[in-house]
């Protein structure tokens, strides 16, 4: 009997110990976790109806606007753009503060991509008032970009993006960074895109510099307003 009641008085220690210790560690994770504030990121996101990629809506003669008809082309469809500023909080002395690292911007389609399409989203930026734009087109992930008086004589810049786009099932994603923005001559602090918006198009020929690119499949109608993402 005596050494059974020594074992119950052993297990009884035992657990109160282990609760003491494992609410000990909770309270200092918690308090780990208080002290970091999450990024306050940034976000928009556009969305478009499903079922509307046939060539009818976004075209430059003669726009019908968005409706479902038995001609679609599902990996063309564009349903949602999401924007979402990275960064996190890093310490300046006592406090945290946000470091801004540029954004990500996720497109969802009603199929995966479809074959010699151009997906783009489409804006201008602070330095860049003719065009700011992200490019996919199944291979390459790039940045085209133009100052208004570029872009009247056709002088359109293209770069690759430093890290490709990232394809999950019927999604794919851009990622810029600071050295994006850079290479495009922007800058993080100030940067924003300007009514954005988005179209599919058809990637008609092999050669970058003579492509076709009607039919323009979808179109993500113009946000009036910005995105900026620090
Ligand atoms: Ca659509």
């Amino acid at each position: 009997m005596k050494k059974g009641l020594v074992q119950v008085l052993s297990a009884t220690v035992i657990a109160a110990v282990a609760t003491s210790t494992s609410g000990a560690y909770a309270a200092q994770n918690n308090q780990a976790n208080a002290a970091v504030p999450v990024y306050p990121a940034r976000t928009l996101t556009l969305t478009d109806q499903k079922g509307d990629a046939n060539g009818l809506n976004g075209q430059s003669l003669h726009d019908i606007g968005s409706y479902p008809t038995p001609v679609q082309n599902d990996g063309a469809d564009l349903l949602k753009v999401e924007y979402v500023s990275t960064g996190s909080m890093v310490k300046n002395g006592k406090r945290h503060v946000p470091l801004c690292t540029g954004f990500t911007a996720k497109v969802t389609l009603a199929a995966p991509p479809a074959a010699n399409t151009f997906y783009r989203l489409i804006g201008t930026a602070a330095e860049n008032d003719g065009q700011w734009w992200l490019q996919y087109d199944g291979t390459r992930s790039t940045l085209r970009y133009s100052t208004i008086e570029e872009a009247s004589v056709n002088d359109v810049h293209l770069v690759d993006l430093i890290r490709p786009v990232k394809v999950v099932g019927s999604t794919f994603t851009f990622t810029v960074t600071d050295g994006d923005m850079k290479a495009s001559g922007e800058q993080l602090a100030r940067f924003r895109i300007n009514t954005p918006r988005a179209h599919s198009r058809a990637r008609i020929g092999t050669a970058p510099g003579s492509y076709l690119t009607p039919v323009q499949w979808d179109e993500v109608k113009p946000h009036q307003g910005v995105f900026k993402p620090c």
